[in-house]
């Protein structure tokens, strides 16, 4: 590359994704080949429409591409149809939305405070801003999500959506017992499966495709594929969903980004595909279990899938605090609300810790443990210098030799 000031910034970059411990739950390590693709010619072309049936001409390769994606797409999750192009999941929420409501309209979605997601209802997202939202939460005592309380509210207000769904929830998500509460008022049903769309597809997690009428996704969490969004739907929705995509929301799709969705869905296809979501649930869990016996409240008590939320508190540490520790060793995660928070978002009372990336470079149980053991240290240490210098260079040493 010329440009020597972008390039020293994406080599800084590649430097600190080589040597640090990834725990933020919603990101991965894409393979090669879906590098290739996203960094391919097809960045050129323009494609408004769909296969077959574009505003351009010389859509003819692309149309290949976009084919493939779609199709692949179908066969991963056992769906009807697949619309690939949203240019991430607030696109993908934003088009089902707009495909089945109008503004005003009566939704429930799970609080963003609970573990929700902003595109769910959230006061400063277009969702809460267009339709009126319900946000339901989590029990107090298990701070799992109450699904009799999730039908209480369902039969009080009628809602014409109901969305399932969370960034920041470590326990299965029941998509059958939301379908039951749907059909019981007359919802349409709609999941957002983002974090989980990769264990989705290996069995490690629920499906929500034989429940819900729309299923939107992003291509780039535990799927592991790049920064995008993607929709599921029934066949009877296929028309109107991607008409609200383009022309009713989107131009030109991305075509490079869906040449790296279709790889990435011939990925998740394979058989070692399968072993790598089995092993990311093994490694959340082995993460979960030693940060347990090192002193910390686990929210829910645990996990089902690929993320821990730690309460920080427990230890007398804001989220924040202990983002920016645990950064100062070379351990990459994220402050995070925990249900019933009190402190602001800004600083919060927990962070949330994930497998997926980590996950990738090869880390089993073995590696999480002492992983876990590390977040300990330092979080139990936060004025110790000595400490934090000690697992600074442990950690870059580990990763130094581990890491490809
Ligand atoms: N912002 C993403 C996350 O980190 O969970 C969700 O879109």
């Amino acid at each position: 590359m010329k440009d020597l000031e972008v390039l020293q910034a994406i080599e800084a970059e590649e430097n600190r994704q080589r040597y640090n411990i990834e725990l933020i739950a919603s990101e991965n390590f894409v393979s090669d080949d879906v590098r290739e693709a996203v960094g391919s010619v097809l960045t050129n072309k323009y494609a408004e429409g769909y296969p077959s049936k574009r505003y351009y001409g010389g859509c003819a390769c692309v149309d290949v591409v976009e084919n493939i994606a779609r199709d692949r797409m179908c066969k991963l999750f056992g769906a009807e149809h697949a619309n690939v192009q949203p240019h991430s999941g607030s696109q993908a929420n934003m088009g089902v939305y707009q495909a089945i409501l109008q503004p005003g309209d009566v939704v429930m979605g799970m609080d963003l405070a609970a573990g929700g997601h902003l595109t769910h209802g959230h006061k400063m997202s277009f969702s809460g801003q267009t339709y009126e939202f319900h946000g339901y939460g989590v029990n107090k005592e298990t701070e799992m999500i109450d699904y009799d309380e999730v039908r209480r509210m369902a039969h009080e207000l009628h809602p014409k959506l109901i969305v399932a769904g969370a960034s920041a929830y470590a326990r299965e998500i029941r998509f059958d017992l939301f379908k039951e509460i749907c059909d019981e008022v007359g919802a349409y049903f709609m999941v957002d499966m983002a974090h989980i769309a990769g264990l989705v597809a290996c069995g490690e997690h629920m499906s929500p495709v034989p429940y819900a009428d729309f299923v939107t996704t992003t291509t780039h969490k535990t799927l592991r594929g790049p920064r995008g969004g993607a929709i599921l739907c029934k066949k009877e929705f296929a028309e109107v969903l991607d008409k609200k995509i383009f022309p009713g929301i989107q131009g030109g799709p991305l075509m490079h980004v869906i040449a790296g969705k279709a790889v990435c869905f011939g990925e998740a296809l394979q058989p070692e595909f399968k072993e790598y979501a089995h092993q990311i649930v093994l490694n959340a869990k082995e993460l979960a279990k030693t940060l347990e016996e090192e002193g910390f409240r686990l929210v829910s008590g645990g996990t089902d899938n690929h993320m821990v939320l730690v309460d920080t508190k427990s230890v007398g540490l804001t989220g924040k605090k202990a983002e920016t520790l645990l950064d100062l060793v070379g351990i990459t995660c994220n402050k995070n609300a925990i249900p019933f928070d009190t402190e602001k978002p800004y600083y919060t009372s927990g962070i949330r810790v994930g497998t997926p990336a980590m996950t990738t470079k090869g880390y089993k149980e073995a590696e999480f443990r002492q992983v876990g053991l590390w977040i300990s240290e330092v979080l139990h240490n936060p004025e110790n210098e000595e400490i934090l210098e000690k697992v600074r260079k442990e950690v870059r040493d580990f990763t130094t030799n581990f890491h490809k």
